[in-house]
């Protein structure tokens, strides 16, 4: 009798494409069927079928605290009874700008939005405006949702511009886009003295979680910094995976750069639809309705949402919390290498604050060159092997895993164990 799970996704293929609101959970990247989860609470899911998983997704990342936290859920209840929008400003709204801009020294302006990809499209089309020029510098691998401009691959050579990665965007969108290599330094010094006076931003992930998780070079996000200052352009972090995920002031905190603007989500929404985008108040200021540079949204600014955004800000930048946060990711990360090692499996894993990234290779990939020749068969297979065990990672050997606040030292230990027994059956 098949599964519940089977059931679902076999009646969604029929409504929705592919089953799926978002392609990366069809599970096309490692087989299968796709769980449909019924239920969160704090560090596991339980799908159609009432099974129960230890969840390292965390819905790509907002669920820093966990499945329905208590304070958060509660808080959501309250700011729903109130009204669930008014396409107005509200005081909710310019306390999350408040605290973002007290969170974050680079940001003297901040604009909400409703989601990441918003943020970052919204983010580049201020950049062009600010500057007058068009065209932007992004890195093969990293992700900064589905904008025209952004879907892009590497033309014939990296220093071409790029190709459209996806049908339906026009090859003159993306003739303004050029593709380098994520941590290549020299790459980056040669495109700005041949084209630096016509460059309006560069956007980048300062620790890149899209292509698996690849922490910056030494010296890589000081080079970008020393160059769009040096030739005008506009440096735009992308932490909308990053964003208090890593740190109280983000990566940008983390690695001691200051961007001139940047892009926010998951986390800043508690698992409800928030985006926003932020930065230096002299570009900010060219926004509508102040400046001729437009962008808008029915929901931006959401009340309930913003409502859970800010109450997991406010637990989540209580000291000491990404200093436990980051020890139960560095002992997850460790206890698995060290239970590959000793089934003799070439396996790596490393960990930047509250996110991880596993590796079927000898040591941590520092390019996406080096990513794309780790073992995604072998990914796959464990990947499985895992689910079977009761622990969810995420569907793509290209993504980046999340740890929450919520797991146990007893949840890290039980992980272990069962890649463990993974590792055995590999
Ligand atoms: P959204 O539009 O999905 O809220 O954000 C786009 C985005 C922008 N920038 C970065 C660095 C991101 O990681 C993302 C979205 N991340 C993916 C996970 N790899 C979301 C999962 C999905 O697409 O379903």
């Amino acid at each position: 009798m098949s599964s519940r799970n089977d059931q679902l996704f076999e009646q969604s293929q029929k409504v929705i494409p592919g089953g799926v609101n978002s392609p990366v959970r069809a599970f096309r990247s490692v087989g299968g069927t796709p769980r449909f989860f019924a239920r969160g609470a704090g560090s596991r899911v339980w799908d159609a079928d009432g099974r129960e998983y230890l969840d390292y997704v965390g819905s790509w990342g907002p669920l820093i605290l966990g499945h329905a936290d208590p304070d958060v859920v509660a808080a959501v209840r309250e700011a729903a009874g109130l009204g669930l929008s008014f396409g107005a400003p509200t005081a909710v709204e310019l306390e999350m700008a408040e605290l973002l801009v007290k969170a974050l020294p680079s940001l003297e302006k901040v604009r909400l939005v409703s989601s990441g990809t918003e943020a970052t499209m919204s983010a580049i089309r201020l950049a062009r405006g600010f500057t007058g020029r068009s065209k932007l510098i992004k890195f093969e691998g990293c992700y900064h949702g589905h904008g025209d401009a952004l879907l892009v691959k590497a033309g014939s050579g990296a220093l071409t511009f790029g190709q459209p990665s996806s049908a339906g965007v026009p090859p003159e969108v993306t003739a303004h886009t050029l593709v380098l290599d994520y941590n290549d330094l020299d790459q980056v010094n040669r495109v700005f003295a041949e084209q630096g006076s016509e460059l309006a931003c560069v956007i980048v992930e300062p620790v890149a979680g899209n292509m698996n998780l690849i922490p910056p070079a030494p010296g890589f996000l000081e080079c970008l910094r020393e160059n769009c200052t040096k030739h005008g352009a506009v440096l735009i972090f992308d932490e909308v995976m990053t964003g208090f995920r890593v740190g109280p002031q983000c990566a940008q905190g983390l690695y001691g750069i200051r961007p001139d603007l940047t892009t926010l989500g998951k986390v800043i929404g508690g698992g409800l639809p928030v985006g926003a985008f932020g930065g230096r108040a002299e570009i900010m200021d060219q926004l509508a309705p102040l400046g001729p540079v437009y962008q808008a949204g029915t929901l931006s600014g959401n009340p309930v949402a913003v409502t859970a955004g800010l109450v997991t800000l406010r637990k989540v930048l209580a000291p000491g919390f990404f200093d436990a946060l980051a020890a139960k990711t560095r002992a997850l990360v460790d206890g698995l290498a060290a239970a590959a090692h000793d089934a003799g499996i070439v396996f790596s894993a490393t960990s930047v604050g509250g996110m991880f990234g596993v590796y079927f290779s000898a040591r941590p990939p520092a390019s996406y060159a080096e990513v794309m020749v780790c073992d995604k068969d072998a990914f796959n297979r464990f990947y499985h092997l895992m689910l079977l065990e009761g622990v969810y990672l995420a569907p793509s050997a290209f993504e980046a895993g999340f740890v929450s606040m919520a797991h146990t030292d007893a949840d890290i230990a039980a992980t272990v164990d069962a890649a463990r027994k993974a590792f055995e059956k590999l």
